[in-house]
């Protein structure tokens, strides 16, 4: 039996792919309103493919709990968040789960740690909780690092063809995770080290974070002299071996604009190219507004209240909201005491904003500037909607004469 602790983003859908692929489930998680509607069937996230997979693990039997479950195999799948000053990990939700499973697991139980943690976390951390509960690492407690890949809006179909990373100290614990992970896994699984896997996961965000923020000052760069920064970057990967990314309004979600903070705090000094990247994405949503204010200039307008945001996740067609670039935006509006922009995004139902909007065609009849931030498909496929407005357009989704980019 296996207990998936954290029923969040990576530990829910984890937990039902063990369970509809045969393997005994609980779930757990502290919040018992969350226990509740998954007990009832209902996901508590979009996600392609997430309702038919819960559908199919309560037909095999998985259960959720607000408690922790006696069992051989822990998988603890909670935040991982850094601290704001440090900029180092903030391991306290990692440290108060292994410190509950100590509380109830017998010897010779394993506990894998799939939330991202950055490169010695698990020695300098979660070891000594183990420890001080009177357990030999090794003998009566294996732990392993196995961080997850998945990616928002592909979770089901990458839980199945991304490879893994296992982390341990025993290779023989790592062959038996990599047994139980194949269950549904049917990638390659490399069995590492414990840093190593560390590390590896940490490393995998930020070379993204800094190609992405690569396109980003390349945004700004032709901006400024007034070159297609698009077309730049479609003609340079023509190139064999130039593969730039897309340009945006920032970096959000709860992966990429964290997990490079972690090595920032804790190799200060040394990692100058991840903390330049880290900057630069963070400043694109501030170069948003300069970019809204310019236009408003140049148009003569001079009405917040008649400036729309469209979107409020971190992107596209999903649900989440966190460290979005349209939430840093308006975070930064607020800081400036500007206020009346209004919003909507469609996977937002509930209320955040002042002047949030539900209804794409109520939203679009109560502004004249609408800044598309983030490229859900419901704007792509009623793009013909936006024909009357003046478009700022930060995703390169709108191909309406005079439309502007970043
Ligand atoms: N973005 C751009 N330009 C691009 C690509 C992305 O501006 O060309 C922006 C997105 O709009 C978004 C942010 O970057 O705001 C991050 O989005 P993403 O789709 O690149 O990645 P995440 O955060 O949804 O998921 C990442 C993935 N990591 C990598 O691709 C290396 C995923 O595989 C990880 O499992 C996940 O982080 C995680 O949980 O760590």
């Amino acid at each position: 039996m296996v207990n998936v602790i954290g029923l969040g983003y990576i530990g829910l859908p984890t937990a039902l792919m063990f369970a509809s692929h045969g393997v005994d489930v609980v779930g757990t998680d502290y919040n018992k309103e969350l226990v509740n509607t998954l007990c009832q069937g209902k996901t508590t996230f979009e996600e392609e493919g997430l309702d038919e997979l819960l559908a199919e693990a309560l037909e095999k039997g998985i259960q959720f709990s607000s408690e922790y479950i006696v069992t051989d195999v822990y998988i603890i799948a909670v935040p991982s968040p850094f601290n704001k000053f440090s900029k180092k990990i903030d391991p306290c939700y990692v440290i108060a789960a292994v410190k509950n499973v100590m509380n109830v697991c017998p010897k010779g139980a394993t506990i894998v740690i799939e939330s991202t943690v950055s490169p010695g976390t698990i020695d300098k951390f979660v070891r000594p909780v183990i420890e001080e509960n009177g357990f030999t690492i090794g003998e009566d407690i294996n732990i392993v690092h196995a961080p997850e890949r998945i990616i928002p809006g592909n979770m089901v179909y990458e839980l199945k063809y991304n490879s893994r990373t296992i982390g341990v100290d025993d290779s023989a614990i790592g062959e038996k995770i990599k047994e139980l992970y194949s269950s549904f896994c049917t990638s390659d699984m490399v069995v590492t080290d414990i840093r190593t896997a560390e590390m590896t996961k940490v490393i995998e965000n930020t070379f993204r974070d800094i190609n992405i923020a690569f396109a980003n000052e390349l945004t700004k760069i032709c901006h400024f002299d007034n070159m297609d920064v698009y077309e730049i970057i479609r003609i340079a990967n023509m190139h064999p071996r130039v593969n730039i990314l897309q340009p945006g309004p920032g970096v959000g979600g709860h992966c990429i604009s964290v997990d490079p903070w972690f090595l920032v705090g804790d190799y200060p000094g040394l990692a100058n190219i991840i903390l330049a990247a880290r900057k630069i994405n963070d400043s694109m949503p501030e170069f948003v507004l300069e970019r809204v204010h310019e236009i408003m200039k140049e148009k003569g307008m001079f009405d917040l209240t008649r400036v729309g945001l469209y979107g409020l996740t971190y992107k596209e067609n999903v649900d989440d909201v966190r460290e979005s670039p349209s939430l840093q935006l308006l975070a930064s509006m607020e800081r400036h005491l500007a206020k009346g922009l209004k919003v909507y995004d469609p996977f937002v139902k509930e209320k955040m904003f002042e002047n949030q909007y539900y209804d794409f065609d109520v939203f679009l009849s109560d502004v004249d500037i609408v800044v598309i931030m983030v490229s859900h498909d419901e704007i792509k496929d009623q793009m013909d909607k936006l024909k009357s407005k003046v478009i700022l357009d930060t995703k390169n989704i709108c191909n309406i004469e005079g439309t502007y980019k970043l």
